[in-house]
């Protein structure tokens, strides 16, 4: 019946993962549209946790179609490791799980190449997860690109030869990078005979059936508003669309078609990698919030970032993604802070800015913050709105003030079963 979009609207790391894999239950098809191996998307049920890469988070719903779509890079060696770690504890779960044949496919060259361009930058590093994006994205705009479906051609060889014969030409000039291609050549060919054995579709034209049989699609999205391409702090940015449109370009749908677009956020905010961070703390409510919150990456496992809620961030991620619904996570981290900041605009050299601007990485944005009062309780047992504790609900109140949208969905733990829907 409908495209409904799930996004963050942070710099990544909102819990994507869990609130799809909850949302699942509604819907025949979960299809990602960007990003690739760079994503983490964690998953908690049963005692066991799951982190997804390029699958998509419906996967452990029998029934349900998962597609990984045409806007997102695959990597086939990490492809079969993570499909791998799933199956040998799930069985049947992946017999549902599709291909787009215009996805593009990262090289081993590629996560030289990113590498590569790390080292060059120095001080002034993007703090890439290292798994090729930016230079498999880089060819994908530059036409340059191998895609899921050439691996069904017999000229398949040769593109790929002619392509990394351009990627040494590049890579040879940094002489700091040490790799064995032979190796990861090897690796990357023998993980395309697994990924071979999977369905490659022309997922646009299975999700226009979708639609038009009246099915249900819901739209996964990785990293956050903030690392967009165009609309993120750039440079500091991953190098696809995360934004709503995204969506729209990385499946194949049509704008009309996407009724709901559910933006989640946590009740604080963490930034993996470098960039610009206006309320990142260096004290200890940092440390607390990076300890009680475990806040390392679910791909490379570097430390996360951590700072208050940033509304002025906020409030322009909402605009630019016409988010419908906002989901909350992580409240459960902010129990026993006595006080608990919000950012409600910034301040550069004496002007105060409401909206998000332009000139986000000058170092000298101060945050102005509005105070509230702490909880003490844990309130990772509870179910019902009515017994948050009163603080809490002043705090998401105020939020929804604030954003002019309703917080219905509040995650108080990373396991399934730890969510209060309103
Ligand atoms: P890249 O790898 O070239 O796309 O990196 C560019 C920037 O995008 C950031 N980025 C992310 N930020 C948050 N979470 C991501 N996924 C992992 C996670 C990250 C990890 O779930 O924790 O494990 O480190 C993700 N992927 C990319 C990245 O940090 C750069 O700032
Ligand atoms: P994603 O990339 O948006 O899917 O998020 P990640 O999986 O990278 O990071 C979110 C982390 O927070 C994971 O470890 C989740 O298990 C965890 N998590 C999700 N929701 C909550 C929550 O409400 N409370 C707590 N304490 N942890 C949560
Ligand atoms: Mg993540």
């Amino acid at each position: 019946m409908a495209v409904d979009v799930l996004l963050g609207l942070q710099w990544g790391d909102e819990g994507k993962g869990k609130v799809v894999d909850i949302f699942t239950q509604n819907y025949s098809i979960v299809a990602r549209f960007q990003g690739g191996p760079n994503a983490g998307h964690t998953l908690e049920f049963d005692g066991n946790k799951y982190v997804l890469h390029t699958i998509p988070s419906g996967i452990f719903h029998k029934g349900t179609v998962n597609i990984i779509g045409n806007g997102v890079v695959i990597d086939p060696v990490t492809f079969r490791d993570e499909i791998s770690k799933i199956t040998s504890r799930q069985q049947g779960v992946i017999d549902q799980l599709f291909i787009s044949r215009k996805a593009h496919l990262i090289l081993p060259t590629h996560r030289l190449l990113d590498k590569s361009s790390e080292i060059s930058k120095g001080k002034s590093k993007i703090g890439s997860t290292l798994k090729g994006i930016g230079p498999a994205y880089m060819d994908k705009t530059g036409r340059n690109g191998l895609r899921v479906g050439d691996l069904e051609s017999k000229s398949w060889r040769d593109k790929y030869r002619s392509l990394v014969k351009k990627h040494e030409a590049l890579i040879g000039f940094n002489t700091a990078l040490d790799y064995d291609l032979e190796a990861l050549e090897r690796d990357f060919f023998e993980s395309l005979k697994f990924i071979k054995s999977f369905t490659f579709i022309d997922s646009e034209s299975y999700l226009h059936r979708a639609i038009r049989d009246s099915k249900n699609i819901l739209a996964e999205g990785a990293q956050g508003t903030l690392l967009d391409v165009d609309f993120g702090t750039y440079p500091y940015v991953t190098s696809s669309n995360t934004t709503v449109a995204g969506a729209c370009i990385g499946l194949g749908v049509p704008p009309s078609a996407i009724v709901q677009v559910f933006g989640i956020f946590k009740a604080y905010t963490t930034r993996v990698g470098s960039g610009p961070f206006p309320t990142e703390l260096f004290d200890k409510s940092g440390e607390t919030l990076c300890k009680v919150g475990c806040e390392f990456g679910a791909t490379t496992g570097r430390k996360r970032r951590c700072g208050w809620l940033d509304l002025v961030a906020l409030k322009y991620a909402c605009e630019v993604n016409g988010v419908t619904q906002l989901i909350m996570t992580k409240g459960d981290v902010l129990s026993g802070f006595e006080t608990i900041k919000v950012c409600k605009s910034y301040k550069i050299k004496d002007k105060t800015y409401d909206d998000f601007p332009y000139k986000i990485n000058e170092t000298d944005i101060e945050p102005v913050y509005q105070d509230f009062k702490g909880w003490e309780a844990d309130i990772s047992k509870l179910r019902d709105y009515g017994d948050l504790p009163i603080e809490m609900k002043k705090y998401i109140a105020f939020l929804e003030e604030k954003l002019g949208l309703p917080i219905k969905i509040i995650s108080v733990g990373p396991d399934r079963s730890e969510i209060i829907l309103r």
